[in-house]
């Protein structure tokens, strides 16, 4: 049974990978023997991340981007992460009407989610998914992720290139830009140029990005593409970035470098992930855990002492 789903995961069978998304959505177990089969057949999408603030356009814009590269013979994944509409889902169904134009489109795989709290981590389900897309034969797989906190920072360091999507009127940007979003961008896109204050917001983010200190030691300037993203302006200028960006990790060796640092943190955080599920099971036994609490809040026991204790219980070599 099982390898009929890795056989037609690498066909691309879209009920096969929808199927499989769920599993890792749940951490079930038959995910984890399925991604063991898979995985040396990954490797090969390009990866690219568009966040922004939510309504500033990432599901339009993901759909041009979309539709250019469907365009020029490009095999399409996307993964949309939306936590922050989890009661209304509205912004699925709106993802959903807006992508209406690839659905008959096999080669486009579309799977757009409001996050629940995922047990392994946002960043851990999202790397599960996108390996799945990248083994079924995508050539490109879209994570279209909120940019608002920790979670979705970590999501898009699992992206080769980063698209931080601003939007005049928001007003939040300079804030935004000093949250970490300096770190990941690759590529700042000012959506909703049809609005007044576009051009102010565009010199204001040039602005930035030439100030950026960390610039100066980096190879790759980010630039900053102006796109209507309801009228499909500026497609073509973000694609021929997008394209830009790849050619410039590519050629430098960059591309490499970006892809083990990710498998060396995406290691450590699987081990980190496992081992905790594991101590967490076991702690949980007798209610073992509620006895440490107990000693803790009395204080007759520390928490470092138990760290300690439950350490040497099941890592005794250390
Ligand atoms: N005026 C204007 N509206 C846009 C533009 N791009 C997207 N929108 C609208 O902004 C709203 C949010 O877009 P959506 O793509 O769902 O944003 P997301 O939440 O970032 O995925 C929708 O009503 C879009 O039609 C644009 O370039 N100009
Ligand atoms: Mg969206």
């Amino acid at each position: 049974m099982m390898m009929d789903y890795v056989a037609e995961i690498l066909q691309g069978t879209p009920l096969a990978v929808s199927r499989v998304i769920t599993w890792l959505e749940n951490e079930d177990e038959r995910a984890r023997v399925l991604m063991k089969e898979i995985y040396s057949h990954t490797g090969n999408a390009y990866i690219l991340g568009i966040t922004g603030s939510p309504g500033t356009g990432k599901s339009t814009l993901t759909d041009g981007v979309t539709w250019q590269l469907r365009n020029k013979g490009q095999t399409v994944g996307i993964v949309a992460v939306d936590p922050s509409s989890p009661f209304t889902g509205g912004a699925l169904l709106g993802d959903r009407i807006r992508m209406t134009r690839h659905s008959e489109d096999s080669g486009v795989f579309m799977r757009s989610m409001a996050t629940r709290g995922y047990l392994g981590g946002l960043a851990q389900f999202t790397r599960g998914a996108v390996k799945v897309l990248d083994a079924s034969g995508k050539n490109y797989v879209i994570i279209e992720t909120v940019g608002v906190g920790q979670d979705e920072v970590d999501v898009m360091r699992v992206a080769d290139t980063t698209c931080v999507v601003l939007v005049p009127g928001l007003g939040d940007v300079i804030q935004s830009m000093k949250a970490g979003i300096m770190e990941i961008a690759d590529i700042y896109v000012i959506n909703k140029c049809d609005r007044p204050g576009a051009d102010q917001l565009f010199a204001e983010v040039r602005y930035r990005v030439d100030q950026d200190a960390s610039i100066k030691d980096r190879t790759w300037v980010p630039p900053v593409v102006r796109t209507v993203a309801v009228e499909g302006k500026g497609e073509d200028d973000l694609i021929e970035a997008i394209d830009a960006h790849r050619t410039y990790l590519e050629q430098s060796g960059k591309l490499l470098e970006k892809r083990r640092e990710r498998t060396r943190e995406e290691t450590l955080q699987m081990i980190h992930h496992e081992l905790f599920r594991i101590i967490r099971a076991r702690l949980a036994e007798n209610s073992r855990i509620e006895h440490m609490v107990a000693a803790i809040m009395d204080h007759s026991m520390s928490p470092y002492n138990v760290v300690e204790e439950v350490v040497s219980e099941w890592l005794p070599s250390l």
